[in-house]
This record gives C-alpha cells, structure tokens and sequence, in this order.
C-alpha cells in the first residue's frame, strides 16, 4: 500500500472530527453536565462505555493471541489437533455477559424511576435526606411546575402564579423543577443539554420532566425534534437563579398591567410606542403583563432578553429588521411583516419594547 493511499484511507476520519468540532456551539453539550439529571446521564453513559471497551480488549486480545499462536508455520503440514465443545468456555462466556449486564441494568433501572418522579422538590433541593418525607405539604407548595408549550417556533412557559413568560423560562437553581410539556400545532422537544435528557411536547399529550440546576446560570435550550423550516432556530434559555432573586422575579411578573405600561408623562418615546404597539395590532398577538392576547411570546420582560426570536442578539438594529421582514430572519414563522413601518414609529416602538424589564 502506497503512502498516499495510507493517508487517503485516514480522510473518512480527518472529516469526521472537523464535522465533531462542529458539535462544540457554546452550552450545547451533555459531556459537561450542570445538573443531578445531567449527571446521572453522564455517568450512565461513562459506565457503559467502559464496559464496552472492556469487551472489547478482552475479546480483541484473545482473538489476536489465536490468530498469533496458531497460524500457520512453515513446515507445519499437518492438520493440527481438532478440539471441539468447552463446557468451562462455555460457561465463562455466558455467565461473563450476564454479570456486565447486570452491572448496566441496576443502575439504569433505579435511575429511570429517579428520572420519572417529577414531584418538585421546592427549596430544599433534591437531597434525598429523611426530613423531606416530613415536609411533603410544604414541598407541594413551595416546589415550582412550570408549564411548557412548543409553537412553530418559539416557547411559551406558563408559571402557576399565573403569568407566561416566553423564549426564556426561569427557574430557582438547586431546585428540582417541574415542567408539563405540552405543544401547540406539531411535535417538538424541550432540550436543556447541560441539566438533562429531552423530552417531547406533543399535541393534546402532556408529557413530565423534571430539571434541576446545580447553580444559577444561563443554559442554552433547543427544540430537538424536527417541526417546520425554522426548527434548527428554536432555541431558547433555561436561566437558574437564586432562590430570593427567583422570588422577586415571580413577584414583578405578576404585577398588575398597569404596572408594566410607561410613565403618565405623553411626550415620552416609550409613551409613543407603547401607541404604536397598540395602533399596529401587535398587541393582537402579544401580552405585556398578561395584557393583550398571547398568538405570540408575551413581551413582558422583553428588555431582560438575552436573545431575540430565541437565537439573535437582542439589538436595536436587529428588532428593527425583525419588526419589519421577519419572514427573511426566521423562514415560515407565524409573525407577519410590517416593511413599511415610519422610522419614528419603529424607533419608539424599539425604545419601548427595549424598555420592558423586571430586573433592575
Ligand atoms: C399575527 C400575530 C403577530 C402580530 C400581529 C405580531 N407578532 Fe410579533 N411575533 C409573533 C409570533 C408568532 C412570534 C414568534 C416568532 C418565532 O420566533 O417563531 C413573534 C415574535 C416577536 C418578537 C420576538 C419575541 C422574542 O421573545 O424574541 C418581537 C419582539 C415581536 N414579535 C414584536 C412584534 C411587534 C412590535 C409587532 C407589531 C408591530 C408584532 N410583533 C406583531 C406574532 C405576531
Ligand atoms: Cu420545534
């Protein structure tokens, strides 16, 4: 074999890993779990791995040994001793892969109960310590469940409080978090790599997940099965915080309306866009503080995004373009277009969505 076909025959595996470089986009990954879920996941995974490579050194090795030692040699003309039936062999290898799947099956079973008990745990975490089983009222109580609705293509998470947020679903870190999927018009699937395995929201079934968040932090999301055009920009942000910033989170989102429309003062530009929001029939698709009807993500904490239409920077020059051609920024979704927008309209309209924050 030449050189150059040496090299050739190495290609198929040189692509491979520049295609693998490509599974690296920032937060995407399950190989750095961030959560009790993820982890378990992980270290499920690790686990069969080494068993797998043990197989396969072993098997390897022995066949390798027998291919060596028993070839043929020069001079060697007859046929050697023919051995036939082992009952020791026999035994080592059935009795052999039963123990490695006994060692894969405990830890998987006992885990898939752990993974189907969705009860929130409510602050004080997921430690299985005896006084949790005292507190249970409480735990119902205190312990979050959050509704989640896949829609061509964007999230609404539906808090039992009673307010929605979208795009961005915020949870206390340290808690086991309950969500009840749930999907508008086709099948997607609520995927938070770093905290766990993803489940699917499916029309007219309600699916259970339960999520938990080692620290607070900003995790990146992805729908996970297929649904339209624009499916690969369905992203969204779990963002854990503190269990007192989680608290006061809640409490400003669900204020009264009113709260969340800009100052009496009529000269001010938010003043004009929240005008604009109302003239333009924005306000058909999207609620600010439950206000308005929700065809579309709430804009209440609009200003607090961390992207804009689940995977854009939140810019001003960017809102702008998604304002006028959202068609051209996400192919298929349901956000008709205003082109002809007055640029002062659309710069109070800007200044007023930018505006609508709970955060200080
Ligand atoms: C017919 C319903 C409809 C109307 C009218 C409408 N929108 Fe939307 N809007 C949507 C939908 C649906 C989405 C989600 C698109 C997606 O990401 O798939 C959206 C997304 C958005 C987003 C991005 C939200 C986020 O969380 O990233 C903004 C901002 C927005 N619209 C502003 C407006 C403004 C301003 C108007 C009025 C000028 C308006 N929309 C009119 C349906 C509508
Ligand atoms: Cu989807």
């Amino acid at each position: 074999m030449s050189t150059r076909k040496g090299i050739m025959r190495f290609f198929p595996f040189a692509l491979l890993t520049l295609l693998l470089a490509g599974c690296g986009e920032e937060g995407l990954t399950a190989l750095d779990p961030m959560g009790p879920q993820a982890q378990w996941l992980f270290d499920n995974m690790m686990l069969s791995l080494y068993v797998m490579a043990l197989v396969i050194i072993v098997v390897f090795t022995l066949f390798f040994i027998a291919v060596i030692k028993f070839r043929k040699k020069p001079g060697d003309e007859e046929i050697p001793e023919q051995v036939e039936g082992s009952k020791t062999l026999e035994l080592t290898w059935t009795v052999i892969p039963i123990l490695l799947l006994v060692i894969l099956a405990v830890p998987t079973v006992t885990g898939t109960f752990m993974l189907a008990d969705t009860t929130p745990s409510g602050p004080e975490g997921s430690g299985d310590s005896g006084e949790e089983e005292l507190d249970e009222d409480e735990i119902e109580e205190d312990g979050v469940t959050i509704e989640v609705t896949g829609h061509q293509y964007w999230w609404q998470f539906d808090y039992e409080e009673g307010f929605t947020a979208g795009q961005e679903v915020y949870i206390p870190a340290e808690e086991k978090v309950e969500f009840e999927l749930h999907a508008e018009d086709v099948i997607h699937s609520f995927w938070v790599p770093a905290l766990g395995g993803k489940v699917d929201n499916v029309p007219g079934i309600t699916n259970n997940l339960w999520l938990e968040a080692d620290e607070p932090g900003v995790y990146q999301g992805k729908c996970a099965e297929l649904c339209g055009p624009s499916h690969a920009l369905m992203d969204f942000k779990l963002i854990a915080l503190d269990r007192d910033d989680y608290d006061a989170w809640v409490e400003e989102m669900s204020q009264d309306p009113e709260e969340f429309e800009p100052a009496e003062d009529d000269e001010t530009m938010a003043n004009q866009g929240r005008e604009v929001f109302e003239q333009e029939g924005c306000i058909g698709c999207h609620a600010i503080g439950g206000q308005g009807s929700e065809q579309g993500p709430t804009l209440t904490n609009f200003g607090d995004r961390e992207t804009l239409a689940g995977y854009l920077d939140p810019t001003d020059e960017n809102l702008d373009e998604w304002i006028r051609y959202p068609q051209e920024v996400k192919q298929d979704n349901n956000m008709p277009g205003f082109p002809d927008m007055e640029d002062e309209d659309m710069e109070a309209l800007i200044e007023y969505l930018q505006g609508l924050s709970v955060q200080d």
